[in-house]
């Protein structure tokens, strides 16, 4: 997502006051070398091309500690980098303001599973004259859920550890879904995590109380992809729709020492993605990934039975694709 001025100028105090600034300015160390061709199909595209991680951030509305020092915490902070155009990007991404759904698994804040949920789920109403659904979602990491266009909820923890969150909504049919979803980072703006510079891995997974559920069917698209040691390697279709399969996803920049070297590609978010207008027809399906794949964790397994047959879902690379938006239109119940 671009940046928001007033994330912008947050970032910037910081800046201003931090010993990260140096590196913020050292961020943009340009041009990127590259093919020339395969830059101009990336920029035709809308594909916007940073290199090197920034180091100042600023919270993503996420917890700052939990409550055990057992726990694998990992705060979720978001940083700006600078594209070689001079476009400002949130990295990994800016994070909806709004209201945090309900816990059904929280080892952080809480006490793992959340038995109370049902009872402590308040109704976001997006159609007044529509039905309620309750939507169970786990996301690695970080989710935000739209019906018909409106925002209805966002995950709690937006890095580690990982949790499940129940929503509620009322909303009318045809309805369409959209879950806009990170896979978070701590070297912001390349994509990966912990001192060992390990490229994480996405993957959402939600089932809905009409039985709609995370299945082929949906549409998935990327946004921000991250690290890559060249642009060249993100082909796109005939509609535009973007396929970062072929990109590796142990690229030679990820590690300490070529980290600088490491490139990212953005694309803009459409402002009406998750309307019922907005036309999906050219982003690719959804991937489904196996268990395996997925690996879930304890926020998903200890309900697995709540989750049903929904699939683990991501675009076509769940290491290099890190903001991915997916849509799913559900004609009736
Ligand atoms: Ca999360
Ligand atoms: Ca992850
Ligand atoms: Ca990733």
């Amino acid at each position: 997502m671009k940046t928001f001025g007033t994330l912008a100028t947050a970032v910037i105090f910081t800046c201003a006051f931090s010993t990260g600034c140096d590196k913020v300015m050292a961020q943009a160390s340009f041009p990127i070398n590259e093919d020339p061709s395969s830059r101009q199909a990336l920029s035709a595209m809308g594909g916007h091309a940073s290199i090197g991680p920034t180091t100042a951030g600023v919270n993503a509305g996420s917890p700052t500690r939990c409550a055990s020092s057992s726990t694998q915490f990992a705060e979720a902070r978001i940083g700006t980098v600078t594209d070689e155009d001079g476009g400002r990007w949130s990295a990994p991404a800016a994070t909806h303001q709004g209201d945090t759904g309900v816990d059904l698994f929280n080892d952080c804040t809480g006490k793992g599973i959340n038995p109370d949920y049902v009872a402590q789920l308040e109704t976001v109403v997006v159609n007044p004259d529509g039905v309620e659904v309750t939507a169970l979602i786990h996301a690695d990491n970080y989710f935000e859920l739209y019906v018909n266009g409106a925002f209805v909820c966002r995950d709690p923890i937006a890095f580690t550890p990982f949790n499940s969150t129940a929503c509620r909504f009322k909303a009318t049919y045809p309805m369409t879904i959209g879950l806009r979803a990170v896979d978070w980072e701590e070297h912001l703006g390349v994509g990966m995590e912990y001192a060992r510079y390990n490229v994480g891995d996405g993957g959402v997974v939600a089932s809905f109380s009409d039985g709609t559920r995370t299945d082929e069917s949906w549409k998935a698209e990327a946004f921000y992809l991250a690290p890559l040691d060249s642009t060249a390697c993100l082909k796109f279709g005939p509609a535009g729709e973007r396929d970062s399969s072929a990109c590796p996803i142990k690229p030679a920049c990820a590690n300490s020492r070529n980290v600088n070297a490491c490139k990212a590609v953005h694309f803009a978010e459409p402002e009406d993605w998750a309307t019922p207008g907005f036309n999906d027809r050219n982003w690719p399906s959804a991937t489904v990934y196996t268990r395996k794949q997925f690996g879930p964790k304890a926020a998903y397994t200890e309900l697995e039975d709540e989750f049903g047959a929904a699939k683990f879902l991501w675009s076509r690379n769940i290491k290099i694709d890190n903001v991915v938006l997916l849509r799913k239109t559900v004609a009736a119940p």
